[in-house]
């Protein structure tokens, strides 16, 4: 499957299409973005802001930003999520498949090719090294999007890792919360990024509010993968696992769940004024508790998207 990368800095995107099921995605070199997942009904599970920018010269607003080697901004000096998700990625020749069961294709980023948006221990003299496989399967009822990174240098590196994923919620129902609301999360410790309140979570669904939404949830102890019920509309209903490891030990996966709400959608440029209404950011990721990836081993992460 895997063969000789191809460098390319061309925007145009790679369109996936599942023929036994007729689910299509597509997917952006720049950032490895997948922008669309359709499925074989032709139904949209992602929101693309209409306003997004899609010549490379910025992060793409929607779909799924792949976030690494950090989520935020712990380390001040490194942007926003890092790096992946501003750099070109190539497509790993050989690695398209369109089967009976799946289709789908794997994107490759060396250190080495990721000229923007660097910073900290990950400057551009830094002596620590990556390299990451993102790796996107449909069939014609969801997709599987896993990044695997490896450790090809001669120091160890810490890191989080997260699928920013970015879900359409038809008919503006986002702050309706008897329509769009996330099951599973129930337990978890909720570092509310607005308030600052920490709180359990309690057994109510997560529901979005009509203010700025910007909560990280981190797992009880024993809970290791994170598996949700996510309801954007009463005909979508999708469940979403993810699991992630390091050096073939699991790790505990985190949640994020975000919406902009009016004035942040007003103060991004490339996110229309009222969209807000239209999407609901829900994020697996490594936040936490998170191995040192010693030389020579690897990281991975896997989510599961399925409609129900
Ligand atoms: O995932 C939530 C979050 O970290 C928010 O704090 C908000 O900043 C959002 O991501 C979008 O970040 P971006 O850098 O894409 O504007």
């Amino acid at each position: 499957m895997v063969g000789q990368a191809m460098t390319t800095t061309n925007d145009q995107p790679i369109d996936i299409v599942h023929t036994k099921s007729g689910a299509t995605c597509r997917i952006y070199p720049y950032g490895a973005h997948l922008t669309s997942y359709r499925t074989s009904t032709g139904k949209e599970l992602l929101f693309l802001s209409r306003d997004a920018i899609l010549d490379g010269s910025k992060a793409i607003r929607g779909g799924i930003p792949l976030c690494f080697p950090q989520f935020g901004q712990p380390d001040k000096s490194m942007p926003q999520h890092g790096f992946l998700r501003n750099n070109y990625w190539t497509e790993v020749s050989g690695s398209r498949f369109d089967n009976d069961d799946s289709a789908g294709v794997s994107m490759e980023l060396c250190l080495t090719d990721a000229i923007h948006s660097r910073g900290g221990c990950w400057g551009m003299d830094t002596t620590l090294n990556v390299k990451c496989i993102y790796t996107v399967k449909i069939d014609g009822g969801g997709f599987v999007t896993t990044i695997e990174m490896e450790n090809i240098g001669k120091e160890c590196w810490d890191f989080q890792v997260l699928l920013h994923n970015y879900f359409l919620v038809q008919d503006g129902m986002a702050l309706n919360s008897n329509i769009c609301n996330i099951q599973g999360l129930e337990g978890y410790a909720v570092d509310d990024k607005v308030s600052g309140d920490k709180f359990v979570q309690c057994s109510q669904p997560v529901s979005l509010h009509d203010k700025l939404f910007d909560r990280v949830y981190t797992p009880p102890e024993g809970t290791i993968d994170l598996s949700l019920i996510i309801s954007t509309n009463p005909m979508n209903t999708l469940s979403l696992s993810a699991c992630g490891e390091v050096d073939g030990k699991k790790v505990c996966v985190s949640g994020v769940v975000w919406n902009p709400y009016k004035d942040n959608a007003k103060a991004m440029a490339d996110f229309g004024d009222d969209q807000y209404v239209d999407m609901i950011c829900v994020e697996p990721g490594l936040l936490s508790g998170v191995p040192t990836v010693e030389k020579g081993k690897k990281a991975s992460f896997t989510q599961t998207v399925k409609c129900l």
